[in-house]
């Protein structure tokens, strides 16, 4: 199997511990794309010109949460979804509440990228930066444990990848919504396989990393 990524991507690195996790990282080369040259086949791979993409013989699966959901097909099932109602629906949630983060994160990246500076609509990169916000206090609410060991469920993989990119980009501080989760990534990374290994590039130290 073929990885369509780039060591940034929050979204290729979930896939990438999810691949770790289930002892699938063996199976897989990565291969990097550049999602802004107009020649790069990632587009023809997938038509929204995204990545993560896996190129499997006979077709191509996007996005991160459905190539998460292959492995851990793969894997036999019920590593990193549970198969339980309960906490299926849990999982799922928390990982589109990591999901929508990294999506505001990256259409505020996005919004200084794509125009000229003096057509940046603030407006915009609050709406998104709230967004953030919101749901990193949700997190705090709900005052999440790490307690899997090295199997976490896709909604943690998200929830790790996602701080770390916040910490990447310095969009904004985390720590000033949920400070209590420098603990949990403490927990988190000590215990996953492939945290360490799938780090992005120069990304600040910090007592897990
Ligand atoms: N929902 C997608 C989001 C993937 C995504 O936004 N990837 C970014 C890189 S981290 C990308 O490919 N951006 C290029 C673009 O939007 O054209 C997933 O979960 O895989």
């Amino acid at each position: 199997m073929k990885l369509r990524s780039t060591p940034m991507s929050p979204f290729g690195r979930m896939v990438k511990i999810a691949a770790y996790v289930t002892g699938l990282m063996d199976s897989i080369t990565v291969e990097q794309s550049n999602t802004m040259d107009d020649h790069d086949t990632i587009r023809q791979q997938n038509p929204l010109g995204k990545i993560p993409a896996l190129i499997l013989d006979d077709r191509v699966l996007y996005d991160s949460r459905v190539i998460i959901e292959y492995l851990d097909h793969l894997a036999g099932g019920g590593t990193l979804i549970p198969t339980e109602t309960e906490a299926r629906f849990d999982a799922l949630r928390r990982n589109a509440l990591a999901n929508g983060i990294l999506d505001a994160a990256l259409l505020v990246i996005y919004e200084a990228r794509f125009r000229p500076e003096d057509k940046h609509v603030e407006s915009f990169v609050d709406y998104q930066r709230d967004k953030i916000r919101r749901a990193l206090n949700s997190i705090a609410e709900a005052a999440p444990v790490y307690r899997n060991g090295a199997t976490p469920d896709l909604g943690e993989i998200g929830l790790a990848c996602c701080l770390d990119y916040l910490d990447f980009r310095k969009q904004l501080d985390w720590r000033d919504h949920c400070p209590d989760m420098a603990q949990w990534m403490m927990d988190f990374s000590a215990a996953v396989p492939g945290y360490k290994d799938t780090l992005p590039p120069e990304i600040d130290p910090a007592p897990w990393r």
